[in-house]
């Protein structure tokens, strides 16, 4: 394991790399446990550096055989596990390095590096993997061509991928083969790969643009080759809408993808070579959702489109991560908005940002999007750099327009192909094209933190106009503490009482272009004159920019926008904001120990929304879900007690479900259907919208009896995993409930990602003995710590996703939890550090169960041998 050695990065501290590496060769002797790796290197020394700057290149837990500089043995050098520095160098500006490792691809558990999955071997590069096969100066400035060969043993590892296109292949003597491979495009460290071992694989064609042909492998273990057909067509999708939408054509003869069991993220862009957690890439109707289908297309994409954004234009250096990161997500998500519903997708894009960042932003890990300084980097692959990262890229199209933002992100193509640019590169490239100055909106990169909008308006009848007055405000962030007004677009609307929008023909005030408010200032007005009735407001259109909205609607201005916003954005917001008014009114009330009451106004809304022809089944289904309990804690803010959010929510669903009581079972049967299974949108809508009316009817049924036909009949996992849930969540101790469990553990036994699915719904159950559960699955013969995605499945989703079970008022579980935490770090430092970071909002918790977790985080802090990646997160959420 790497130590802390506590030492911080700066972005000021830049500076470029002494010496660069032209031409990298492999050679990989693969062995389980003795992998011997040889790396040539055509060094060069860069202008102006002097002859006595030593060569420094970083390892990890490397151990070195030898060394020779243009073929003869060095002696002046110290290698060290983490360092090779060598001194004496040769004269002459360019040189060779060869350098000889042995390597234990069984015992790295990290995940980083060259490890073994399944018997198979591959790699993980990104951030600072590379160093942990040979030395090398592991940057991402430093590009070089590489050249790899590999040779193991052909009856068990028959297949040898790496980047580029194959050269040659062959048999070798004592039952070894080879294989080597040419990449041509000058890549970073980072995105070397390397796959080894005995695979299936499916195979298809793509012709690009130019006629260039491309072969299309997709490797899997043997046996589910054909549960990749459906990432396969997502990747020919994906191909053609690159070139179609951006103009960028693939440039190698051959793109490979890999899928394994053992990963630590979602997947990785290496060139050439895109190696996946096996999550992303297997599916099928019966273990797969609709979730994990559109979770499948939207990552393939995200690969395949870093192979601009990412890698023939990759990172100077780690602060600049959101430049290849936000502008790719925001590439995935415009792609699965062309392949599904726009609006449903971009209220699922807000709902993850809202989900996910906004807690992260508003709390003690809080950084922004391009970070000052780090001391982890693995622990900035955050949904700040890549889900705020993206909002901003929208937020710069909606400033500049479309056109001004496709002119200049060709430019951007053409000006920096082949580099390793910056956030100011890629600014510069949209100024040159506009001819303006985007300093201001570049503060979004700088700047901490999510704005807070307040909204003020005035309509006056007698002159016919209407003053509109926004404000904006950003609360201290760690090592933020004064901040400055941002560049905020606020996309908006004016509607009369016919439900139409109204056309602004005149107004006063800077910064009003289209539909769109450039607010800049602290505060800022608009007179819009003309005006012949009072306007209902609709402000935040499609959620323009990721800020807290904070609007003072009356009741009845609330169900307008809900019944006639023309924004569908809109009108689920504020759907949303209505239940998550209620939901805390009555937890105030709770508090106080008065009887809850609601407005039945709402349940009639979505009495009228459920039967909206209009509507599309799945925007219907978002309508009609309720916020869960992390977003009404998040609105909360303090003082969290989640028992009585549970309480609260639980009565509404109550009272939602027992005024519509007949409607939605009507309206649940007529969405029975015999037709085949197939994922795309359409028919994962009405599968959303069956699931919702099936959690309202599970609330005011008597029993189990429906829930349970609806998890013996699917013939689909969506189905299925929905009425498990219902089961398992409601019914718990019911036969039909504990039937269900073993039916499902029966048939999906040797299927790892559908047994992820069956921990995951016992781990959620919202319940006090939640706890002793999660304690009894890490028995189970199928749990293991060693696997990432099964601890996520059960320890993650404990306690990301049952905020009552979790947060147990004895404070049990975090004593739990925190032992569990030093014990994986010992191992994967990356995976007990992201567990950890989902007690983020600690700090909001009402004050008994934060003391309890704060004693529990200082017990992390006080260990010894802790990782870098535990000891950072540890220590910013102690700050
Ligand atoms: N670049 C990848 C994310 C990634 C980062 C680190 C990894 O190693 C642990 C793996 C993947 C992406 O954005 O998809
Ligand atoms: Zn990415």
């Amino acid at each position: 394991m790497r130590t802390d050695t506590g030492h911080v990065f700066r972005l000021e501290d830049y500076r470029p790399s002494d010496y660069l590496i032209r031409k990298t060769e492999l050679d990989f002797q693969l062995d389980p446990e003795k992998t011997i790796v040889t790396a040539r290197l055509t060094i060069e020394r860069r202008d102006g550096v002097s002859l006595a700057t030593p060569l420094i290149l970083n390892g990890d837990e490397l151990e070195l055989v030898s060394l020779h500089i243009n073929g003869q043995p060095v002696s002046d050098y110290t290698a060290m596990p983490e360092l090779l520095t060598i001194r004496s160098l040769p004269q002459q500006s360019s040189f060779t390095l060869e350098i000889v490792t042995r390597i234990n691809p069984t015992t790295n558990r990290q995940l980083m590096g060259l490890y073994r999955s399944s018997n198979v071997y591959t790699t993980q590069c990104e951030a600072e993997g590379f160093r942990r096969i040979t030395y090398f100066p592991d940057r991402p400035d430093v590009l070089s061509v590489y050249t790899v060969r590999l040779e193991a043993d052909k009856q068990a590892a028959p297949i040898l991928l790496s980047n580029g296109n194959l050269e040659a292949n062959g048999d070798l003597a004592n039952g070894r083969h080879f294989a080597l491979w040419h990449d041509p495009h000058p890549k970073p460290s980072y995105l070397f790969a390397l796959v080894a071992g005995d695979l299936g694989s499916i195979s298809d064609q793509f012709t690009t643009l130019n006629g260039r042909q491309v072969a299309l492998n997709i490797y899997v273990e043997h046996g589910n080759e054909d549960r990749a057909t459906y990432a396969m067509d997502a990747l020919k999708r994906s191909m053609r809408w690159d070139e179609e939408v951006y103009g960028r054509e693939y440039d190698l003869d051959i793109f490979n993808i890999v899928a394994v069991s053992d990963f630590n993220m979602g997947a990785m862009e290496n060139k050439g070579l895109n190696i996946f957690n096996d999550k992303y890439v297997l599916a099928d109707p019966q273990t797969a959702t609709d979730t994990d289908y559109a979770g499948i297309e939207a990552v393939i994409a995200h690969e395949y489109f870093h192979n601009w954004t990412g890698n023939r234009i990759t990172c100077r250096d780690w602060f600049q991560l959101c430049l290849k990161e936000g502008l790719t997500v925001y590439r995935d998500h415009e792609f699965s908005s062309d392949m599904r519903s726009r609006a449903v997708h971009r209220i699922d894009e807000v709902k993850i940002l809202k989900a996910q960042q906004f807690p992260e932003d508003g709390g003690p890990l809080a950084h922004p999007v391009r970070p000052k300084e780090y001391r982890e980097i693995n622990n900035f692959y955050t949904a700040t750099v890549y889900e705020k990262g993206s909002e901003l890229i929208r937020m710069l199209r909606t400033i500049i327009g479309d056109a001004s933002f496709y002119k200049g992100l060709d430019l951007y193509f053409s000006r920096h192909d082949g580099e390793a640019a910056t956030i100011e590169d890629f600014i510069k490239c949209f100024e040159d094209v506009t001819g303006r100055s985007l300093a201001h909106f570049a503060l979004w990169y700088d700047q901490a933190g999510t704005p807070l909008v307040t909204v003020s308006s005035d309509y006056d009848a007698a002159s016919r106009s209407l003053r509109l007055t926004l404000g904006q405000k950003t609360d201290p962030t760690p090592g933020q503490s004064h901040k400055q007004p941002m560049h905020i677009p606020v996309k908006f609307g004016l509607i009369g009482a016919d439900g139409k929008d109204i056309a602004v023909s005149s107004h006063e005030g800077a910064g009003l272009e289209g539909d769109v408010l450039h607010l800049r200032e602290a505060s800022q007005s608009w007179t819009f004159h003309n005006i012949a009735e009072k306007p209902v407001l609709s402000l935040l259109r499609g959620f323009s920019a990721p800020v807290h909205l904070s609007q003072q609607l009356s009741r009845e201005e609330q169900l307008f926008l809900a019944r006639h916003d023309s924004d569908a954005f809109g009108r689920w917001q504020v759907i949303h904001q209505l239940m998550s008014n209620a939901i805390i009114a009555n937890v105030e009330k709770l508090r106080l120990q008065e009887p809850v009451a609601f407005d039945p106004a709402l349940a009639e809304l979505l009495a009228e929304l459920v039967q909206d022809e209009t509507l599309d089944h799945a925007f219907r289904a978002l309508c009609l879900s309720l916020p869960e309990e992390a977003d009404i804690a998040r609105e909360l803010g303090s003082n969290i007690d989640p028992d009585l959010i549970r309480s609260s929510r639980e009565a509404l669903l109550s009272v939602i479900a027992a005024q519509n009581a007949a409607l939605f079972a009507k309206t649940y049967a007529s969405l029975q259907d015999n037709a085949a299974f197939t994922p795309d949108a359409e028919g994962a809508g009405k599968r959303a919208l069956k699931a919702v009316l099936l959690s309202y009817l599970a609330a005011s049924d008597n029993g189990p009896a429906r829930v349970y036909a609806q998890f013996n009949d699917a013939d689909n996992m969506t189905d299925k995993i929905a009425a498990l849930t219902l089961l398992v969540h409601r019914f718990y101790g019911h036969d039909n409930a504990t039937q269900a469990l073993a039916q499902f553990e029966k048939d999906y036994g040797n299927v790892p990602l559908a047994m992820d699915k069956w921990f995951g719904v016992q781990a959620r159950r919202p319940a006090p003995d939640a706890l002793e559960t999660v304690q009894q699955l890490m028995q189970h013969p199928l749990f293991s710590l060693d696997n990432p995605n099964r601890t996520r499945a059960l320890l993650g989703a404990f306690a990301a996703g049952n905020p009552t079970g979790f947060n147990r008022p004895d404070g049990k579980t975090y004593a739990f939890f925190t032992n569990l935490i030093l014990t994986i770090d010992r191992e994967n430092p990356q995976l007990a550090s992201r567990l950890l970071t989902s007690l983020r909002s600690w700090k909001t918790l009402e004050p008994a169960r934060r003391e309890h977790l704060k004693t529990a985080l200082e017990t992390i802090a006080q260990a010894e041998n802790l990782s870098a990646d535990v000891r950072d997160i540890t220590e910013r959420m102690l700050a």
